[in-house]
């Protein structure tokens, strides 16, 4: 039996940055909120004693979890080395006002700078080519208690890659980036902010390194398994180990029961749809079809969650891990609505969410816009409506500045539809 209390809470950090929120429609908080309020119910103990015992705690106390997981973006990244830097830099608060960082390539640029609690700095990174290399670590500055979160934006204002902590289980809360660039930009922006989950602002410590003319990336298209099946002891990194029985609508609610397949068939024709304009082979895994394939990403469609409508392993950036999965908590699925969805519409929020999470595993970010697959902002109803990929501002939980646009981030990992 699938229940909610093999959703291992200890074990998902990685996976909360994925995870859609299944807000109630009695309960609409801020998504900022929501999601502050997610941490604190699967990381409760942990935030407290970080909360409590501050910074060196946190790094002692990794025996939060028991099981260390990490996305293979970040077990790729040595530690920053933090060497004092001398050089306090002025800071734009916003695009506009962005100041140029001089860099000069494959040099280590240090500086410092000091946020408030509510503000982001933004600095100038100049214009970009396909094949540069751009780096940033960020810290507290010594003896502070600043969460810091780095993002990095194109000429547009979208984003390109963001990360908020190094390694949160270990008690890295620094900030990394090492990402090649994939477009040419007349300008990369940078950006430095309290987390969302800082406890306030502070000094802070960066190092960007800008090394031109490396070997560009190429587009990689991506097949995505929509796995009807299930399985005994289906191991999620970062989520846990979930018993999934063949999908069957009589789980969501008895009052579904005989609507399986129809449902089902609906379910993958709107994961379809989401990604038609993409380079996204989406599979149906089904008892009269099974797909054995290796190299996919799975989204499962089973178990419970009291707090969640699905979740990913990781958001994904640049998609470097093609086999990472998520789930959709389909059993239950319709107690979060006030009331019980028709099954064409059920089937419409079970296949955007399943869209959502897999937009995680492609690298996308969270944004506050009803209408866009990745929000985060909304109530539960707001699955009911047709939402797609599309430009938005970023959620507060992910930068306080700033916008993601899904269509352009997925022909740039993934490639643009043949058809
Ligand atoms: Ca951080
Ligand atoms: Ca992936
Ligand atoms: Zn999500």
């Amino acid at each position: 039996m699938a229940d909610s209390s093999q959703y291992e809470p200890s074990r998902t950090r990685r996976g909360g940055r994925g995870v859609l929120q299944g807000q109630r429609e009695t309960m609409p908080y801020p998504a900022h909120r929501e999601f502050l309020g997610y941490r604190e119910r699967v990381y409760g103990g942990a935030t407290r004693s970080r909360r409590a015992r501050g910074w060196s705690a946190a790094v002692r106390g990794a025996g939060w979890c028991g099981v260390v997981f990490f996305c293979s973006c970040e077990v790729s990244i040595a530690p920053p080395p933090m060497i004092p830097p001398t050089t306090a830099r002025p800071a734009g608060r916003d695009f506009s006002s962005a100041p140029l960082l001089p860099l000069t390539s494959g040099a280590v640029e240090r500086f410092t700078g000091m946020l408030t609690s509510s503000g982001a700095h933004v600095y100038d990174l100049g214009e970009v080519r396909p094949g540069d290399r751009i780096t940033v670590s960020v810290g507290a500055a010594l003896g502070g208690r600043l969460d810091p979160t780095v993002a990095i934006f194109d000429a547009d204002h979208d984003l390109f890659a963001v990360n908020d902590d190094v390694d949160f289980l270990g008690g890295r809360l620094d900030a990394r980036i090492d990402e090649v660039v994939r477009h040419a930009s007349v300008h990369f922006y940078l950006g430095i902010a309290p987390s969302a989950y800082s406890q306030g602002g502070g000094g802070y410590t960066a190092e960007v390194t800008l090394t031109q003319a490396g070997p560009p990336v190429g587009v990689s298209r991506q097949r995505l398994l929509l796995n009807f099946v299930g399985g005994a002891a289906v191991e999620i990194r970062n989520v846990g180990t979930f018993n999934i029985p063949p999908f069957d609508a009589g789980r969501i609610d008895a009052a579904y029961e005989g609507e399986t397949e129809e449902i089902r068939d609906q379910i993958v024709a709107v994961v379809r749809a989401k990604y038609a304009a993409f380079d996204v082979e989406v599979l149906a895994s089904t008892e009269d079809a099974p797909v054995d394939e290796a190299r996919v990403s799975t989204i499962y469609f089973g178990a419970a969650s009291r707090t969640v409508f699905g979740i990913s392993e990781q958001v994904d950036t640049w998609n470097r891990d093609c086999c990472d999965d998520g789930i959709v908590y389909t059993d239950g699925f319709d107690n979060s609505f006030s009331n019980r969805p028709s099954s064409a519409l059920i089937a419409v929020a079970i296949g955007q969410v399943a869209a959502h999470e897999a937009g995680h595993l492609l690298g996308l970010s969270h944004v506050a816009d009803v209408v866009d697959l990745m929000d985060t902002s909304g109530v539960s109803s707001t699955l009911l409506r047709e939402q797609v990929f599309k430009r938005s501002i970023l959620d507060r939980s992910v930068f306080p500045l700033g916008f993601q646009d899904g269509p352009k981030y997925l022909r740039a990992t993934v490639g643009a539809s043949a058809n």
